[in-house]
C-alpha cells in the first residue's frame, strides 16, 4: 500500500514571497462584476482595502514565512541564513518560532468562536430564566435532540428547564475542572477519533483553560518543541470545533433549525427606494431582533420618503439570516467597504468579527451611520450600544431609527448601486440535507451519498469555507475550485465568505447544475430533486451556514463514517479555504486535518520558513491524524490535489472492501 504523498510535498515553493514581489498595480483584483463597478465608478478619495494591499507591497518577507519572532521586548528577531544570526537572540530555531506563531493563530480563531458559543449558551440560559423575554426556544425539537445527544434526559422535562439544562451543560464546557472531555466535543464524533485524539492526548477538558494554556505553552522561554507546540495547537482547534459546535446548535434552538430558503445575493440587492440597513458580524442574536424591528417600523420608514426598509447581510451575519429569515446577502468579506461606496445603505449595525476599521473613513464621505454594539469590537467615531440580551428589542428599535434618520440626509445624486445579484436557495442544514435523503432511503438517509460515492456517480464531498484574502483576486478561487470539481461529480457544501462568493455569482441555483455540473453529479442532484420534491430544485452548491456552522459539515462527515463503518479519514470528504484570511479560518482548518480531512488552503500561511513545520502540517499531519494541509496557491492545481485527495480515498475504500468480503473480515481501519 503506497503511503499518501500529496504531490508538491517537502518542496518549499516560496509561493507567498513570490507573490509579494510580484507587485500587483491594479486595486480592481475581483472577478466579482459587482466589486468590480463599485471599483472603477467610485468616486475620488474612496479607498478601501484593495488599495491598502497595493500600498502594503511588497510585504516583509520574515513575516510572510513565519520566521519573525516578536514574543519578547528582545525582538523582533528574524531568522538569517547564518550562525549566530539563524536563531533568536534566545536560541529558538525557525522551527520552534514557526510553530508557536502558527498555533498562535489557532489561539485568536478558538476565542472567537467559543466566545461566540458562550455568548449563544449565556442567551439560552437567560430566556429558560425569563430574563430575555424578546427570545424564544424556537426549536423545540432541536431543544430536545441536543439534550439527549449530550445524555441529558429528555422524557417529560419541560422546555424551559431542559434549555437551562442545555445551556449549563454547555457553558460547563468553558470551565470544567475535571478530566472529562468537552461534551460537545465528544457527543459528536466517532469513536475512532475518541481514541486517536485520546491516545494523542488532544483531548480538550476545558476551552478557556486550553486557551490559557496554548499561550503560556508559547510565551518566551517555554515550549521549543515544534511537535508539542503544533499538538497544543491542535488540542485548541478543538475546542475552536467546540465553541463552534456550541454556537450553532443553540442558535438554532433559539432562532430555528435552518430549512430551503430562496433569497438575492450581491450589491444589486441593495434598494435606492428603501432604508438599507447592512448587518454585518456574525452574532445572530442581534440581527434577528434587527429585523424584527425593522419589520415593526416600517410605518416610521414611510413617514421618512422611503418605501419601507430592506435589511441586508454582511459576511456570517448575513449567512445566518440568510438561512434563516430569507435576508438578502450583500456582500462577502472583501466588499463590505464597497457596499458603502453604493452610497444607499443608511446603517452598518455590527456585532462581532470581520468588520474592519477601513469602514469608518469610507462612512464619512457619505451619511452612513456605523453603529457598533460589542463592549469588545468598537471603532473609534462610530455610535456604539452596550447591548444586553434584557433589552434586545428596544435596543434594535433604537438602531433602526438611527438608519431612518440617516435615510433623511442621503443625497440621491450619489447613489450608485450595482445591478448584479442572483437568486440563492440557501438553507442546508444537517436536517434539511437528511430530510432530502430521506425521501430516497427513509431508513438509512446518508446512504443515499456513500453509496452514490461508491458506485462512482459522485467522487465525494468538498467543503468551501473561509474568508476573502486581498492577496488573491476577490472570489477568483472559490469560484475556479468549486467549478473544476463540479465538473468532476463532487458534491459542494459551503459556509462562510466562500459561500458568499458563490451565492454572488449564481452557483447556488439549479441552473449552476445544468451549466457547471458533470454528468454523476447532474444525475445525482436530478435524482434528490424529484425525490424530495424540492422547490425551485436543488442548487449546485449547498449553503450550510455561516464561518460558525462548519460543524454541521463535520456532522455530516461523521454522519458518513459512521454510516460507512469506518473512521473519517476514510471517507471522501475535502475542505477548502480557497481565500483565508482570518485567524479563525486557520483554527477551523486545524481541526479539519484532526478529523482526518484533506484541507487546502490557497493562501499561504506563515509556515514556508520551516522546512519542519511545512512537512508536519502537509505530510505527518497525514500519518497521525488521517488529514492534512495541501497548501497551494494556484486554484486549479488546488482544485487537482483536492480531486486527488478524494479519488485516492475512494479507490482505498474499494479496496480494503474487497479485502474485508474476500477473507470475511471487518473493513480495515487504516488509512
Ligand atoms: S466572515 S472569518 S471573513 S469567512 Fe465569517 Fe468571512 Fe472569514 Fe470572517
Amino acid at each position: 500500500m503506497p503511503r499518501y504523498r500529496e504531490s508538491t510535498i517537502g518542496q518549499i515553493t516560496n509561493q507567498a514571497v513570490a507573490k509579494t514581489r510580484q507587485r500587483p498595480k491594479d486595486p480592481c483584483r475581483t472577478c466579482d462584476p459587482a466589486s468590480e463597478h463599485m471599483l472603477t465608478t467610485r468616486g475620488e478619495g474612496q479607498l478601501s482595502q484593495f488599495d491598502r494591499y497595493l500600498a502594503q507591497q511588497p510585504q516583509c518577507s520574515f513575516g510572510l514565512t513565519g520566521i519573525c519572532c516578536r514574543l519578547c521586548l528582545q525582538g523582533p528577531c528574524r531568522i538569517l541564513p547564518k550562525e549566530p544570526g539563524n536563531r533568536g537572540i534566545c536560541g529558538a530555531r525557525d522551527y520552534a518560532i514557526v510553530a508557536r506563531n502558527l498555533v498562535r493563530s489557532i489561539a485568536g480563531g478558538a476565542s472567537s468562536h467559543s466566545d461566540h458559543g458562550r455568548h449563544a449558551a449565556e442567551t439560552l440560559l437567560k430566556v429558560a430564566e425569563g430574563k430575555a423575554p424578546d427570545y424564544k426556544i424556537t426549536d423545540e425539537e432541536k431543544l430536545r435532540s441536543v439534550a439527549a445527544r449530550i445524555g441529558l434526559e429528555v422524557e417529560g422535562v419541560p422546555t424551559k428547564e431542559l434549555a437551562k439544562q442545555v445551556a449549563l451543560k454547555a457553558l460547563e464546557d468553558y470551565g470544567r475542572h475535571t478530566d472529562e472531555p468537552c461534551t460537545f466535543l465528544w457527543s459528536t464524533i466517532t469513536e475512532g477519533r475518541r481514541k486517536k485524539f485520546t491516545h494523542c492526548d488532544i483531548a480538550p477538558t476545558a476551552i478557556d483553560k486550553t486557551i490559557a494554556q496554548l499561550l503560556s505553552q508559547t510565551v518566551m522561554g517555554m515550549d521549543a518543541d515544534p511537535v508539542n507546540i503544533i499538538f497544543g495547537g491542535l488540542k485548541t482547534a478543538l475546542v475552536d470545533y467546540t465553541g463552534m459546535h456550541i454556537g450553532t446548535d443553540i442558535s438554532d434552538i433559539l432562532f430555528g433549525t435552518p430549512k430551503p430558503i430562496v433569497s438575492e445575493a450581491n450589491l444589486g440587492t441593495l434598494d435606492a427606494d428603501y432604508v438599507n440597513i447592512a448587518t454585518h458580524g456574525h452574532n445572530p442574536t442581534l440581527s434577528e431582533m434587527v429585523v424584527e424591528a425593522a419589520r415593526e417600523l416600517e410605518d416610521e420608514a414611510k413617514a421618512a420618503g422611503a418605501k419601507g426598509i430592506r435589511v441586508v447581510g454582511i459576511c456570517c451575519t448575513g449567512n445566518e439570516l440568510l438561512m434563516r429569515q430569507g435576508v438578502s446577502l450583500a456582500a462577502n468579506q472583501a466588499s463590505q467597504e464597497l457596499a458603502i461606496m453604493t452610497g444607499a445603505v443608511d446603517a452598518v449595525i455590527m456585532d462581532v468579527q470581520c468588520f474592519i476599521p477601513g469602514l469608518k473613513a469610507l462612512s464619512e464621505c457619505f451619511h452612513t451611520r456605523l453603529i457598533t454594539t460589542n463592549e469588545m469590537a468598537k471603532i473609534p467615531g462610530s455610535y456604539h450600544f452596550d447591548f444586553k440580551e434584557e433589552r434586545a428589542l428596544e435596543q434594535a428599535r433604537d438602531m433602526v431609527r438611527l438608519a431612518i434618520e440617516a435615510y433623511k440626509n442621503r443625497d440621491a445624486s450619489r447613489v450608485n448601486i450595482p445591478a448584479e445579484k442572483h437568486k440563492v436557495i440557501a438553507g442546508f442544514s444537517l436536517e434539511t440535507v437528511q430530510e432530502m435523503l430521506a425521501a430516497v432511503n427513509p431508513d438509512r438517509p446518508i446512504k443515499v451519498i456513500t453509496d452514490a460515492i461508491e458506485a462512482g456517480e459522485i467522487k465525494g464531498l468538498c467543503l468551501f469555507a473561509g474568508c476573502n484574502n486581498m492577496k488573491s483576486p476577490q472570489d477568483e478561487a472559490h469560484l475556479t475550485i468549486a467549478k473544476e470539481l463540479a465538473k468532476k461529480d463532487v458534491l459542494l457544501l459551503a459556509t462562510g465568505c466562500s459561500a458568499g462568493a458563490l451565492a454572488k455569482a449564481g452557483l447556488m441555483t439549479p441552473a449552476a447544475v445544468e451549466a457547471y455540473a458533470g454528468e454523476g453529479l447532474k444525475s445525482f442532484l436530478r435524482r434528490l430533486e424529484e425525490a424530495s420534491g424540492m422547490e425551485p430544485g436543488l442548487p449546485l452548491v449547498w449553503h450550510m451556514g455561516s464561518c460558525v456552522d462548519n460543524t454541521r459539515a463535520a456532522d455530516l462527515l461523521t454522519a458518513m463514517a459512521n454510516e460507512l463503518g469506518v473512521d473519517t479519514p476514510k471517507v471522501p470528504f475535502v475542505a477548502t479555504a480557497p481565500e483565508a484570511m482570518h485567524e479563525k479560518a486557520v483554527s477551523i482548518g486545524a481541526w479539519c486535518v484532526t478529523m482526518g480531512v484533506p484541507t487546502h488552503v490557497g493562501v499561504m500561511p506563515p509556515v514556508e520558513g520551516s522546512p519542519l513545520v511545512y512537512g508536519i502540517v502537509t505530510q505527518i499531519a497525514h500519518d497521525v491524524y488521517g488529514g492534512h494541509f495541501i497548501l497551494e496557491e494556484d486554484p486549479k492545481e488546488g482544485a487537482r490535489k483536492l480531486l486527488d485527495a478524494l479519488e485516492y480515498r475512494v479507490w482505498k475504500l474499494r479496496l480494503h472492501r474487497k479485502a474485508a468480503e474476500k477473507y470475511d473480515t471487518e473493513l480495515a481501519a487504516s488509512w
